[in-house]
């Protein structure tokens, strides 16, 4: 192969690869998922396990976690992540009622944010108050999940 064919060859591979992680990023589907999967690791993996006693009570690493899923609340955007045309396919479980009953699942967002806006300053407080605000946050995430979330098999 001469070294211009070449050239031409890598520059075509690099821009299809390139071309594929510009689709990834914007997939919805995967995007919306990895942002739960950002927020159920805040809350789970770090929030829970402090106060369940699985990791100890760190304060800092408490007031991370809430900033995470703080800012991923805020960048679900539901027009982009949840557009006509994403209800099916790539294993999500994005329950059908999102886009039958878009504005009770907005509703429930807000919900979200501003249960974490208030609550969310607690946990750096001390262990009493992180159960507090555990609790208050789960059962908003988990009141979503059971109306907009379709359970795995
Ligand atoms: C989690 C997680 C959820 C919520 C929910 C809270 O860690 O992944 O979906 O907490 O179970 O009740």
């Amino acid at each position: 192969m001469s070294l211009r064919i070449r050239t031409i060859t890598l520059a075509a591979v690099a821009a299809a690869v390139a071309g594929t992680a510009a689709f990834a990023a914007t997939d919805p589907i995967e995007t919306r998922k990895a942002t739960m999967k950002a927020i159920g690791g805040a809350f789970g993996g770090v929030l829970v396990k402090m106060l369940k006693g699985e990791i100890a009570y760190d304060p800092a690493a408490a007031k991370a976690a809430i900033a995470t899923m703080t800012e991923k609340a805020a960048s679900i955007d539901v027009a982009t992540l949840f557009p006509k045309g994403s209800e099916t396919g790539g294993d999500t479980s994005a329950s059908p009622k999102i886009w039958s009953d878009t504005a009770g699942f907005k509703a429930d967002l807000d919900k979200l944010r501003a249960t974490l806006a208030a609550e969310g300053p607690k946990v750096e407080k001390g262990p009493d108050d992180l159960k507090a605000a555990v609790a208050a946050i789960g059962r908003v995430c988990k009141s979503c999940h059971d109306d907009y979330r379709i359970p795995k098999p």
